[in-house]
């Protein structure tokens, strides 16, 4: 009997629509299980719809444009059982069970941005854009009207470039972001040293294409998706915002031998208990004793939004680059429960898993190096986020009691903050605080 299989689309998280910007297929082309349909696009992932059999496309319900929501039927599968013998028997779809839901493979997922839509570089008040105009002699397509996706206009403002000047490579003249950065490196080799003599920031020397290997031998590789979206988020921050970093230690003595007087119960619990539950701990309360913290500017700069919730991102370094997670809550649950949700969310970062909505909603992020080492970094904060805290590798330290040097186990702290919103007092009073709470964590609970 023939098997037409309903394909819909799956939990995209908290979107009512996103773009489909690729249809993979055609009718009639047979796919295997697994491969992938469609590309759909948020401005904040880009998404593949893979086919949850192998089969033939019997037909297509949506086009490149089309906005896509949870449970839209986008085509329909003729299953490879009724495929081998869709020759003889003419076949009408059934009433079947809508198949489990289909897998969906985050392909890429842009690192740091977060519930609320994050201002642009464009967005935010700045001195001046980043380009002043881009300078080509391209034609704007006819209608006037760029074909490109939400991401890739929002990449466009970033970087300050008119879309209707950039010619799309993509079917149908569609836009891509590669395109977007030929257009700018385009404009940027042709422009002057200076564009405003203004003398302002913005105004630099641009960057000069360098045949390296005319200095010794190189291998050229590509960056992943996810490197190169964060990339330009990241770089938006960095430019968008003052960031000024507070150092500080943390005497974690205690608090490490409660961990590890603990590790028992966790690895009962199928868990491990490493400082970073702790650390999220303390920052929450933190976050409650210095509001200004947990909070955002509007994107016209004029008002703070205070939260009155604790979502605490967590940077986890993958394979691809680095992603940034949302746990949510995080005054209502306890340090075991952190611990199983951070081992969990970190385990699906890596292995590409994390839906849109893990990242979003965040308040303040913590990027742990812990692991790794080091002394001291200056982490860049995840707008609209307006702080960010940075974990180095703890280490002994003779530390003078009044009367003796005594072996203590610090934690170097590094906190980012944006300096519109938070002044350099607050934020040393900011990480004060939260050394303190480390050093007794028992006072998280006050
Ligand atoms: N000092 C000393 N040891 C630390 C430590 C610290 N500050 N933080 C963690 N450790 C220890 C842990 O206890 C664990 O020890 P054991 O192997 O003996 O159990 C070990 O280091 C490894 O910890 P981990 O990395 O597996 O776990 P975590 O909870 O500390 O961190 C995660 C989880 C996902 C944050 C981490 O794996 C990660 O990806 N870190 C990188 C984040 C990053 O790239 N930030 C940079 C952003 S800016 O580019």
């Amino acid at each position: 009997m023939s098997k037409v299989i309903e394909i819909k689309i799956p939990d995209i998280g908290d979107f009512d629509g996103v773009d489909v910007i690729e249809v993979l297929v055609a009718i009639g082309q047979q796919v295997a299980k697994e491969e992938s349909l469609f590309t759909l696009e948020s401005d904040k992932a880009t998404m593949e719809i893979p086919s949850p059999e192998s089969g033939v496309i019997a037909e297509l319900k949506i086009a490149v444009g089309d906005v896509v929501k949870e449970g839209d039927v986008v085509a329909l599968l003729l299953a490879s059982s009724a495929a081998d013998t869709a020759t003889e028997t003419e076949t009408e779809p059934e009433d079947e069970p809508i198949p489990e839901v289909l897998k969906k493979e985050i392909e890429t997922v842009v690192a740091v941005e977060t519930a609320t839509p994050a201002p642009t570089v464009a967005e935010v008040p700045q001195p001046t854009p980043v380009i002043a105009s881009a300078r080509s002699e391209t034609v704007a397509p006819a209608g006037g009207m760029a074909h490109a996706s939400p991401a890739v206009r929002r990449f466009a403002r970033e970087l300050g470039a008119d879309l209707l000047k950039v010619v799309g490579s993509a079917r149908a003249g569609r836009i891509t972001r590669d395109d977007v950065k030929a257009f700018v490196k385009q404009a940027l080799s042709a422009a002057p040293a200076t564009t405003s003599g203004s003398g302002m920031p913005f105004d630099l020397p641009p960057l000069r294409e360098i045949d390296f290997s005319k200095f010794g031998e190189v291998e050229t590789q590509p960056l992943s998706r996810i490197q190169k979206l964060s990339g330009s988020f990241l770089a938006r921050n960095w430019i968008s915002i003052p960031h000024v970093t507070q150092f500080d230690e943390a005497d974690i003595t205690e608090m490490e031998a409660f961990r590890k007087g603990n590790q028992e119960l966790a690895r009962e619990r199928g868990t491990k208990l490493t400082p970073l539950p702790f650390m999220i701990k303390a920052c929450v309360a933190a976050l409650k004793q210095f509001p200004r913290f947990n909070a955002s500017l509007s994107i016209d700069g004029k008002d703070l939004v205070l939260k009155q919730y604790f979502h605490v991102g967590i940077a986890v370094d993958t394979d691809d680059g680095l992603v940034v997670p949302v746990l949510r809550n995080c005054d209502q649950k306890g340090l075991l429960d952190l611990a199983e949700e951070l081992a969990e969310v970190s385990q699906r970062a890596r292995d590409g898993k994390l839906l849109p909505k893990d990242f979003q909603g965040g308040c303040f992020t913590i990027s742990s190096l812990g692991g790794i080492g080091g002394t001291a970094f200056t982490p860049i904060i995840n707008a609209p986020e307006v702080a960010i805290l940075g974990v180095s590798r703890s280490f002994m330290k003779p530390l003078w009691n009044g009367m003796e040097f005594r072996p203590r186990l610090m934690l170097p702290l590094s906190l980012s903050y944006d300096h519109r919103v938070i002044d350099g007092a607050s934020a040393a009073r900011f990480t004060r605080y939260l050394a303190e709470m480390m050093a007794d964590i028992r006072r998280v609970m006050l």
